[in-house]
């Protein structure tokens, strides 16, 4: 091991590790015999190991220094994983259902091990490149952004209370990751840009050359790194919720700190739409997508509806609390209350599809790019849909101030595919 402490494990290492530990044996049941362990990680960033044998399973996932999809050129702080126990075990508590366990955290290591999400869950990513509805996607996901955005902001926080919290996750640095590749590389020429060329050759062009979609995102830059709404996911895409029929999971918090909720809101939604337009290049014979597409609109629009029911209800029934930002003996009248809700959340629906188109552009011109589109081999065929992908964020990015209704951006959505 390095004077940290540290040490990168690999698939032998692991066990190993797993020897070192009683807190790992005794989820194994105290078996070795027979243990199976497999690298899975998938994802840009980390190492992710599959351990199960006959008396237990969990999962290991360790930080390297560095972003695992680029290599060691591109150095990380491994004190992410520090931030995604914090998380983990914070969304656990708020939102039990719909976040694995933790069962162990190795600081020096930079390691976690939490609850196995067994088979059939997967990620819900590729359940959307398959063609799969998930009926509870939207109760279940407006469920947890509800919770844990409610619970972690001044609605419920005393000020004294969310300083200190703010104060815990001001050292991610991983935040400056997503400074850089959602807010700054998509719009100037960056070594690690890509795109779908030549086709996309001038639409990249085209973003770095949009002054009003430039303006736009300058604030959004600035709502993101100033704005310590609450305690957000900070990675709430869809390759980080695992999901079967009727279970869905969170995973993947360690870009967390306290920010704009509109962030997890947006990367959730922003996500699906991005999951419509790859719909086409899917497409067969046998099946159109027609129906699918329906559903993912349908998934978003629930989202948000849910999401704005559950969010106002918390708020409500918690309007006695100890929260700071609407104090009731100001705020005394019902006619009050629905003005200053009504003020809240419109502004957070804006800054929800904000956020949401800006991260769905950084996924087609900017370093990391999705399976919904990567995974359409015919490369025409998948620059079609990021095109039409991106005007439809280009449009909603400039436009979102004048909509009103999640069924407005549904008929963006519409308009532009
Ligand atoms: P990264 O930070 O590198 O994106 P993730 O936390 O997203 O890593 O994990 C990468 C992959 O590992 C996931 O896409 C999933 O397939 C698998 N995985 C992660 N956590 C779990 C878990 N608790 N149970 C089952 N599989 C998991
Ligand atoms: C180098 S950018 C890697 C991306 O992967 C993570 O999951 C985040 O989305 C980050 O922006
Ligand atoms: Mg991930
Ligand atoms: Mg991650
Ligand atoms: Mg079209």
């Amino acid at each position: 091991a390095a004077d940290d402490g540290f040490r990168p494990l690999d698939v032998e290492a692991v066990v190993e590790y797993i020897k070192d530990t009683p807190a790992l044996l005794a989820l194994l049941g105290e078996q070795l015999e027979g243990l199976s362990v497999k690298e899975v990680g998938d994802g840009n960033l980390n190492f992710v190991y599959i351990v199960s044998g006959p008396g237990g399973s969990f999962v290991l996932k360790q930080a390297l220094p560095y972003v695992r999809s680029v290599g060691i050129s591109w150095p990380m702080s491994k004190e992410r994983t520090y931030f995604e126990m914090l998380a983990l075990k914070e969304h656990g508590r708020l939102c039990p259902y719909h976040v694995p366990e933790v069962y162990h955290f190795d600081r020096p290591m930079s390691l976690i091990a939490m609850r196995y999400l067994q088979p059939p869950h997967i990620i819900l990513r590729k359940g959307l490149i398959a063609g799969i509805e998930y009926p509870l996607l939207a109760q279940h996901m407006s469920d947890f952004m509800a919770r844990t955005l409610f619970f972690t902001s001044l609605l419920y926080h005393s000020t004294l209370e969310h300083r200190k919290a703010v104060a815990e996750f001001c050292g991610n640095e991983l935040c400056r990751l997503t400074e850089q590749v959602v807010f700054s590389d998509p719009y100037k020429v960056a070594q690690y840009n890509r795109w779908t060329s030549p086709y996309l050759d001038h639409d990249a062009e085209a973003i770095r050359e949009d002054d009003t979609l430039k303006i736009e995102v300058a604030g959004l830059k600035s709502m993101f790194c100033e704005r310590a709404q609450a305690m957000i996911h900070g990675d709430l895409h869809t390759g980080s919720v695992m999901v079967t029929n009727d279970s869905t999971q969170v995973i993947d918090s360690e870009f967390a700190f306290y920010g704009p909720m509109g962030y997890d809101i947006g990367a959730f939604l922003g996500n699906l739409i991005l999951a419509f337009f790859s719909q086409d290049g899917h497409a067969n014979k046998d099946d159109d997508r027609e129906a699918y597409k329906r559903w993912i609109l349908k998934t978003i629009e629930e989202t948000w509806d849910l999401f704005h029911q559950k969010f106002v209800s918390l708020w409500n029934e918690n309007i006695d609390g100890h929260g700071e930002a609407y104090l009731a003996d100001i705020y005394n009248k019902p006619e009050l209350q629905l003005l200053a809700q009504k003020k809240y959340m419109i502004d957070l629906f804006h800054d929800s599809i904000g956020f949401g188109a800006a991260k769905m552009i950084r996924r087609i011109v900017g370093v990391a790019h999705v399976e919904d589109f990567e995974s359409i081999a015919d490369t025409s065929r998948r620059a079609f849909c990021e095109r039409d992908a991106l005007n439809c964020a280009k449009t909603l990015l400039k436009e979102r101030c004048k909509l009103e209704t999640i069924g407005q951006v549904i008929s963006v959505i519409e308009e532009t595919s």
